[in-house]
């Protein structure tokens, strides 16, 4: 089986890379740039993914890497993903965001190979909004509203209707992971779960002694990255195309994350460490996501093996490791 990932530098490229080149999947990923900043961190822990240069936002580097690559299952996973960024540069995601899920799915059916490669693409729980929260105590499913409130879900709804049109359209193989929240070692540093347990270890280090932060009431239906990438993975053998939701279940606040990662260092009252900075608030805020991941648990199996607890403490050991301060040697 060969298999292409978009975003392969990105959180859920590493683990979907690993987790394909386990079962025997010749891997390849698109990478963007002449010189991207990235691309030798992916070579050093992914040495068995053949790069292919392209951009999501290049029609014709996508043909060329469709080509070079013939995938069997092809997982779209590129974006601009950081949604505070996406209230800066809102040409840019939707350029990237939105119609680069058009470019690859026309790069699929122009280089003939619709009937052949099964496309994967990456939607949001952000698709939701918060707003009408129709399901109280019960989450958002596959059949429930959208109302995005940023240019990041804006563009993503773009994404997933496009692929759902492509999917009733051309009858081809387009299956849409509507994911919520999910973290881990490997998520950008630019994201909350991320920030905050960075700086837990850093501060439980004495290598610094705030963090400024945003909005601390929000919740978020938090989950593992390495669960939801297994996810994506089910949903391509499932016998047809369809739209999953991959969720928790569960719904904390930012404070509550906040709380059980500086716990996990042995400090209760974390309030002398945290500021809040107005510059980190966004224009429009989603309060609330709870995702209900009935259909992919009976439909294709699909289980979650860490729980919150269970990711926080992950993500904070990690930390602290790449924090530890060396002990001088006599
Ligand atoms: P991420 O860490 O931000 O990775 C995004 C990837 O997209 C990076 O590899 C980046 O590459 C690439 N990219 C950006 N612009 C590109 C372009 N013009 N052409 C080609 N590649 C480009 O995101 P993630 O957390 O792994 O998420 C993967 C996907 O799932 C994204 O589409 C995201 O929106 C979606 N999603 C994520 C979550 C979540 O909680 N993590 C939830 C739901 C959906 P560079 O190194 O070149 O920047
Ligand atoms: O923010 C608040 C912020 O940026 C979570 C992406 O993967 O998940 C992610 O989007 C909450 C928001 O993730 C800071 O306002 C407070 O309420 O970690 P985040 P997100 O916006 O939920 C969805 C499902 C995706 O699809 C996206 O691609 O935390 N918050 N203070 C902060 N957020 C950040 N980033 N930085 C702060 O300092």
């Amino acid at each position: 089986m060969r298999a292409l990932i978009t975003g392969i530098t990105g959180q859920d490229g590493g683990h979907l890379a690993e987790l394909l080149h386990a079962k025997g999947y010749q891997v390849f990923g698109l990478i963007r740039g002449q010189n991207n900043a990235r691309r030798h961190l992916v070579e050093a822990e992914f040495p068995y993914v053949t790069l292919l240069e392209g951009d999501v936002t290049d029609p014709t580097s996508l043909v060329q890497a469709v080509e070079a690559s013939q995938p069997d299952e092809l997982y779209n996973l590129a974006a601009i993903s950081h949604v505070g960024y996406s209230f800066r540069n809102p040409s840019l995601t939707a350029e990237v965001t939105g119609k680069g899920v058009l470019n690859v799915l026309e790069a699929v059916r122009v280089a003939h190979l619709g009937n052949t490669t099964k496309v994967y693409q990456a939607s949001t729980s952000e698709m939701f909004g918060g707003l009408d929260y129709n399901r109280p105590g019960r989450g958002y499913n596959e059949s429930s509203l959208f109302h995005p409130r940023s240019p990041y879900g804006v563009a993503k709804l773009y994404g997933h209707w496009i692929a759902k049109n492509y999917r009733e359209s051309y009858d081809m193989f387009v299956t849409c992971g509507i994911l919520f929240n999910h973290e881990g070692e490997r998520r950008g540093a630019e994201f909350v779960t991320r920030k905050i347990t960075r700086a837990v270890a850093r501060i439980k280090n004495g290598l610094q002694d705030h963090v400024e932060l945003g909005d601390l009431w929000p919740k978020r239906d938090w989950g593992y990255a390495g669960d939801y990438v297994h996810g994506m993975w089910q949903m391509m053998q499932h016998g047809e195309p369809d739209d999953f939701v991959l969720a928790s279940g569960e719904t904390r606040s930012v404070e509550q994350f906040l709380a059980s990662a500086f716990e996990q260092v042995g400090i209760d009252d974390w309030t002398p460490f945290v500021r809040q900075n107005p510059a980190l608030l966004r224009p429009a805020q989603v309060d609330i996501l709870l995702g209900d991941p009935a259909k992919a648990e009976e439909v294709l199996g699909w289980r979650r093996e860490v729980d919150f607890t269970g990711l926080v403490k992950r993500m904070v050991n990690h930390d602290l490791a790449l924090t530890q301060v060396p002990v001088a040697v006599a």
